[in-house]
Formats: structure tokens, sequence, C-alpha cells
């Protein structure tokens, strides 16, 4: 069984049985590069408030973020994004933490 079987009826139950109004976006990140962009920006969000979830798509360059709309929002989820080095829809990557990136995570490392 693969994982993702498993962690998709989790997710649900989660989202379901948290009370608040959740909901999801996909976030444009068009910077990302690698599986540690991926894992940097998972792990970053899970540490805003109010985020419940979030998945890293490397082929679209997309980043699904699931919330609470009561404790957070879009564009504080944008920033979040931001202050970990990468873009976020219209909002760039904050250029101390983009500097702080490993080589392949910058744009082009991967070349
Ligand atoms: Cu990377």
């Amino acid at each position: 069984m693969k994982l993702i079987q498993i962690l998709i009826p989790i997710i649900f139950t989660m989202v379901i049985g948290c009370g608040g109004e959740q909901v999801n976006v996909a976030v444009n990140t068009p910077t990302i590069q690698c599986g540690m962009c991926q894992k940097t920006i998972e792990m970053g969000l899970k540490k805003v408030s109010g985020v419940t979830h979030s998945a890293v798509d490397l082929e679209t360059k997309t980043t699904k973020v699931f919330f609470d709309k009561e404790k957070t929002d879009l564009s504080k989820i944008e920033k979040a994004i931001s202050g970990l080095g990468y873009q976020a829809n219209e909002t760039l990557a904050d250029p101390i933490a983009y500097e702080r990136l490993p080589g392949c995570c910058k744009i082009g490392g991967m070349n």
C-alpha cells in the first residue's frame, strides 16, 4: 500500500475534525529546485500558526497549503514562504533567507 493512500484519509480526517474553518490554496512557488526546497518549505510552514498541512509539488512548482482561515491568511503564508527564501505568488523571496539556502536550492542550482 502506498503511503499516499494512507495519508490522504488521515489528512481529511484532521481537516474535518479540527473545528475552525479549513481552506486550502495552491501557492505558486516558481523558484523551488529540489527535494530539499520541498522539505524546507513543508517544515517551515508547519511552524506557521493556523497552517495544518502543506505539500510542495516539484513538477508543477506549486505548494498546496491547508490552513484555518480564522488563524492565518494567504498573505501571511506568502510572507512565511518568502522568509524561507522562496518566491510565493507575487511575493519575492527574502534576499537574506535566499542567500542562506544551499547552492542546489538557488535558481539554476540543479544545472
Ligand atoms: Cu532545493
